[in-house]
């Protein structure tokens, strides 16, 4: 596994200490989330998924009370609240996993963080509202800053770019000096290319190729490709989002080899695997 050259400080501990990527499984507490249609949306069942995504390995689990599936249309504050807020406080009671809060509010990304959310992930990189950044400055949580071109409704109409990673990297470079002129401290700073959000499936290939730049910038990189629509450009047969296991962990593992700190997923069982199998090849 190719050691990212990041150095986390006393803040991250339970990063610097990790032997492989953290693991952050995905809880969506929504009735249109692309990947798992809203199984989880009775707020039992959500924690039993918690478990069981916790059993398999996760390091962290992600909590997102709204879609950011292209055209989900917008779920109102106090909605949003209710659904993840009994949520995350359950799973602070029975475990001490990472809890992250996948939020583009900052009312929202309070309560979460009250309830006992340690990372506010903003697709937004802090741009929705703004409040957000004195929010997160405020709130002294970790915050992981995304790239997105345009909003969730409109970003697959017609993503453009010139060059799209750097462009990307522009974009980060200007979101974390925002971030920190704020007041974010730039230990609690994660950043992510958003793959998917914006983007044509050559844009995330491209992202993918240049993920050494992200990784370069010292700031720990979080990674989601699991059962990303690009899989199904690349394999025709993956139309369902449960088909695309193979490309997710293929992704997952390019990830790895390029140095990012954590990975995103669903499907945490297999991704834990994947990663003691990587190891245990490194190691022998
Ligand atoms: N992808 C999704 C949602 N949030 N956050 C970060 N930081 N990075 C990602 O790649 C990312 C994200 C979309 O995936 P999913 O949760 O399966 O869909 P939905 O938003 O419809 O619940």
């Amino acid at each position: 596994m190719r050691s990212a050259p990041f150095s986390f400080g006393p803040d991250r501990p339970y990063v610097a200490a990790m032997p492989r990527p953290l693991v952050m499984g995905v809880v969506n507490v929504t009735p249109d989330s692309f990947s798992d249609g809203g199984r989880f949306l009775d707020a039992e069942a959500a924690l039993a998924h918690a478990r069981r995504l916790i059993a398999e390995g996760a390091d962290m689990i992600d909590v997102g009370g709204e879609s950011t599936r292209p055209g989900a249309e917008p779920v109102p504050e106090a909605e949003e609240i209710l659904r993840v807020v009994p949520l995350i406080r359950a799973v602070r009671q029975e475990s001490p996993v990472r809890i992250s809060i996948d939020t583009m509010k900052p009312a929202v990304a309070r309560a979460a963080v009250a309830a006992g959310a340690d990372l506010w992930n903003d697709i937004t990189a802090l741009g929705w509202s703004p409040d957000s950044r004195a929010v997160a400055a405020d709130l002294g949580c970790e915050v992981c800053l995304m790239h997105m071109q345009g909003d969730p409704r409109t970003m697959q109409q017609d993503p453009y770019y010139e060059d799209v990673v750097g462009e990307v990297m522009v974009f980060m470079i200007e979101r974390i000096r925002a971030a920190a002129e704020a007041g974010v401290s730039g230990s609690r700073i994660w950043l992510d290319p958003g793959i998917g959000f914006g983007k044509r499936p050559e844009h995330n290939l491209a992202l993918l190729r240049g993920l050494d730049l992200l990784v370069e910038t010292g700031f720990p990189v979080l990674l989601g490709v699991s059962r990303k629509r690009f899989i199904r450009s690349i394999d025709e047969t993956a139309v369902q989002a449960e088909d695309r296991l193979g490309g997710s962990l293929a992704g997952a593992l390019w990830g790895v080899s390029r140095g990012v700190a954590a990975l995103r997923v669903h499907d945490v069982r297999e991704t834990v695997q994947a990663l003691k199998v990587w190891s245990a090849i490194e190691e022998g």
